[in-house]
């Protein structure tokens, strides 16, 4: 008999963001059960795991994570890397490599699904622009632009220019080249802070004059744009830390949605549900007191979950969000819940708190503890020796006189 144990089997909870680009970090939750005993006595350029691959594409650790790196014992741990080179969609798998095989990976949480369920990914890597040729140009057009990036290697890629098609002639990975079309209209000056914008713009603050009470003047942040409206946890170097967050959320059906969101120490939510006034904004969900990160998942009161509101499919609702960290551990996350309507059935959506709720197993999903080996052909004697040996540590084996 050989006990393959749930001990001995890490588990991949998500990556957070899912959605990631060239040279972006990336956080992988996981828990090494026992498996941190047999990575004991590490030499200076190992790590506790082996390697994480998204997509067959190496996470790279370096300068986050090296041996002395702490990671617990049946604990939710997380490690950031910065992803490489690998093909654009959302067909990437995770690996995360220990010594003794790969971690399993939790569908329930690390799989993200469209609300109709016809597109699903563990992770989506998408094209990033890092910089164009230049920001001014002509009426007229004929002129060059070249963008540069990660990720146009591909025969479908358009470009346009303030909504003008702007002609493809060159393309490769790292860049995308294009001639632009003349226009009647002179590009209006984009902001980040409008429909149509990427991502979630986000705010960081770090400091130990970011107080609760001079939150509306809190200053200095560092401006990013992130892939979901979820905050990396626990980087700050001072005592203080604060995001605001700022998007555009798109109803995909005509529904009643409700927010979830959690976070360590206080946060607010605030969404603009009058789509003729849209900066005009109500306070949807308020918290003052710390949770676990992703603590929406395991309970439902009224500062996790907000009321259920009516969105109108295709619309553009402005978002915004505020967190702040009192010290210690930081963790700030919101996420959408999307109800069932007469003509829409999403009772299967993976992420639906319906089906959350029920318990099932099946055996793609099983893990089996005990595993039965036949040896069909023992030697002569009809009696053979059977030694079981820890290839790490050689003072746990088995073995059997049968
Ligand atoms: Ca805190």
């Amino acid at each position: 008999m050989v006990r393959y144990m749930k001990a001995y089997t890490p588990v991949v909870f998500y990556l957070s963001p899912p959605v990631i680009y060239y040279e972006s970090y990336t956080e992988i939750w996981f828990d090494p059960k026992n498996t941190l005993y047999l990575s004991q006595n590490l030499k200076s350029d190992e790590m506790v795991f082996v390697n994480t691959e998204i997509g067959g594409s190496k996470l790279d650790f370096e300068f986050l994570v090296d041996y002395d790196t702490h990671f617990r014992y049946y604990y939710d741990n997380k490690a950031m890397g910065q992803v490489g080179e690998m093909p654009i969609g959302h067909s990437s798998d995770i690996k995360m490599l220990w010594e003794v095989g790969h971690a399993m990976v939790s569908d329930t949480e690390a799989k993200h699904c469209s609300y109709d369920m016809k597109r699903c990914y563990y992770a989506m890597n998408v094209p990033v622009v890092f910089n164009i040729s230049s920001h001014i140009g002509y009426t007229s057009g004929g002129q060059n632009l070249t963008i540069h990036g990660y990720g146009f290697n591909n025969e479908n890629v358009t470009v346009k220019v303030g909504g003008v098609d702007c002609k493809v002639t060159q393309y490769q990975d790292s860049s995308v080249s294009c001639e632009v079309q003349p226009t009647t209209v002179p590009t209006a000056n984009a902001t980040l802070n409008q429909p149509g914008a990427n991502g979630v713009r986000r705010q960081y603050f770090n400091g130990t004059d970011i107080h609760w009470s001079n939150r509306d003047t809190w200053a200095n942040p560092e401006q990013s744009v992130a892939t979901s409206f979820e905050v990396p946890t626990n980087l700050k170097t001072h005592s203080r830390s604060g995001n605001k967050m700022y998007a555009w959320f798109v109803a995909p059906e005509t529904s009643q949605y409700r927010f979830h969101m959690t976070c360590n120490d206080y946060c607010d939510f605030w969404m603009g549900l009058n789509t003729s006034d849209p900066l005009n904004k109500t306070h949807l969900v308020q918290r003052r007191g710390w949770t676990n990160s992703r603590f929406h998942l395991r309970q439902l009161t009224s500062d996790t979950v907000s009321d259920w509101v009516n969105l109108t499919k295709g619309e553009n609702y402005y978002v915004e969000g505020r967190h702040w960290d009192n010290g210690w551990s930081d963790n700030f996350a919101v996420g959408v819940e999307i109800n069932k309507t007469e003509t829409m059935d999403i009772t299967n959506h993976h992420h639906a708190m319906k089906e959350i709720q029920y318990i099932s197993a099946s055996p793609k999903d099983s893990k089996f503890e005990t595993t039965r080996i036949t040896i069909t052909n023992p030697n002569k004697g009809g009696s053979y020796a059977l030694s079981l040996q820890n290839p790490k540590n050689l003072s746990y084996s088995v073995y059997k006189n049968i």
